[in-house]
């Protein structure tokens, strides 16, 4: 736990630097002001939470600190950090399959450059240190060089990568690998898929084919979303075409750590009620952290000093 704390406050050390810490620092004062809550909407605003979601949570943080009778600033910073907690925390885990499956099969969505290539790798190798045996799928056949990433990334991490030339069918490339998995006794499945969502028809359509192929192994499944928090509100509409598209069943949150922001985590999970299982923070493989409501929240609002 103070790994996973270490690590998410690394990553959103940018964040605290600038808007939360702002945050953090108006909230230190011994007596909130009226205006006080004017500059706080600003500063969540600033900080990406988006305007829905500050709206709805100064509302709620205000009639708590006038019917519990909250003046001082650290009064109010902790109503604020629980009603931050309370929309970080999604529950239902939407993952699809029987618990008992064979193995799991885990699927990363999302636009090209998001980030899903790299984030397999992290968890490819977070899975690989658990002991688990991971078997890759390259089904992202659209571009080339998408393949060749994840065999290098594969070689390096050490895990096997099932893949088809440049254009090969997706299904057939995830048919392959699940096979693979089967006779080779995996654990863990990840596939990268092709970032184009052209057309939400296609998308569709491919993950249900993957998805079927899937179901054969009573393989628990999961879909990820990789979102990049630098792309903040945009991301946000992104998300929901594909949300609208595929059944996702959890969010991989990339580059964390190259956002002066961060409250996109608030504005997702408030807007898409859809939990964030895991945020990137880096460019390396072992920059990946669970996602953890309580150890975000500390880590924004922490103050050096
Ligand atoms: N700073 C940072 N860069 C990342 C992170 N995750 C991925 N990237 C970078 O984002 C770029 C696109 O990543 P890639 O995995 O190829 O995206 P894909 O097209 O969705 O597969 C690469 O340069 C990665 O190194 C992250 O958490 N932090
Ligand atoms: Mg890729």
């Amino acid at each position: 736990m103070a790994d996973l704390f270490k690590r998410t406050e690394q990553g959103v050390k940018r964040s605290r630097e600038s808007w939360f810490g702002r945050i953090a620092g108006l909230l230190s004062r011994s007596k909130i002001e009226d205006s006080a809550w004017d500059e706080l909407e600003e500063l969540l605003i600033a900080a990406d939470v988006g305007v829905a979601t500050t709206d709805r949570l100064l509302k709620t943080v205000k009639k708590r600190a006038k019917e519990e009778k909250l003046e001082d600033g650290e009064s109010v910073r902790n109503a604020l950090k629980e009603e931050i907690i309370r929309i970080l925390t999604v529950d239902a885990p939407l993952t699809t399959g029987s618990e008992s499956g064979a193995f799991k099969v885990i699927l990363l969505v999302g636009v090209n450059g998001s980030g899903k290539t790299t984030s397999i790798a992290k968890l490819a190798s977070d899975y690989k240190n658990e002991g688990k045996k991971v078997i890759l799928g390259a089904a992202d056949t659209f571009r080339a060089g998408a393949i060749d990433q994840l065999k290098a990334w594969g070689g390096r991490i050490g895990v096997d990568v099932v893949s088809h030339q440049p254009g090969a069918d997706p299904g057939a490339v995830v048919f392959d690998t699940l096979q693979a998995a089967q006779s080779r006794k995996a654990d863990v499945v990840i596939i990268d898929t092709a970032g184009r969502l052209q057309t939400k028809h296609n998308l569709m359509d491919e993950l249900t084919k993957i998805k079927k192929v899937a179901g054969k192994y009573e393989a628990v499944q999961e879909v990820l979303l990789v979102l990049d928090a630098t792309t903040g509100q945009n991301g946000l509409s992104q998300a929901r075409s594909f949300t609208e598209a595929s059944d996702v069943t959890g969010i991989f949150l990339s580059k964390l750590d190259g956002t002066a922001r961060g409250g996109i985590v608030l504005a997702i999970c408030d807007e898409l009620r859809i939990p964030i299982k895991y945020i990137g923070t880096g460019e390396k493989i072992d920059d990946i952290a669970p996602f953890d409501a309580k150890s975000f929240v500390e880590a924004i609002f922490y103050q050096a000093g």
